[in-house]
């Protein structure tokens, strides 16, 4: 299995909920390294560039609505077959079809609002830790 890359976003509902500990514990335990981890607000430009692939989708508008009404924590991931086992780590994107211990299973109250963003694939896994830093600053 190869060395791969992932991206977290703690979501705004994850820190107004104070569940950052919580979510990077579990996401540590489950033995990935952490090579970057920031709290920011997004713009409605960085956060509408971020899903641009849902931009003709119905929710997009409160997606991006969502995404900016608070803090958020990107965390860049690294682990062999980091993109496979961080989704299942997380769970399904809707909580209710979401698997018990799960991290929107635990904590998540809806599928718009649902604790954590994962990269769905490896070359997005890459673009997206791209997104939130420069090489230079995983470590
Ligand atoms: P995921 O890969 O699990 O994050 O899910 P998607 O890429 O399909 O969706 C991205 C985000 O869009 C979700 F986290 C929440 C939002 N969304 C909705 O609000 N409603 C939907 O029906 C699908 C997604």
């Amino acid at each position: 299995m190869a060395v791969e890359r992932t991206l977290c976003i703690m979501k705004p509902d994850c820190v107004r909920k104070g569940l950052q500990g919580a979510v990077l514990s579990q996401i540590q335990k489950a033995g990935f390294k952490v090579l970057g981890f920031k709290q920011i607000r997004l713009t409605k430009e960085q956060a509408g560039a971020f899903y641009a692939v849902h931009k003709e989708r119905s929710f997009y508008p409160s997606l991006v609505e969502f995404m900016t009404s608070g803090p958020v924590v990107p965390v860049a991931l690294e682990k062999k077959n980091a993109v496979a086992d961080y989704r299942t780590l997380i769970g399904a994107t809707d909580p209710k079809d979401a698997a018990e211990g799960t991290v929107r299973k635990l904590y998540a109250d809806s599928k718009g609002e649902n604790i954590v963003h994962g990269s769905d694939s490896v070359e997005n896994g890459k673009i997206e830790v791209g997104f939130f830093f420069a090489e230079s600053d995983l470590v």
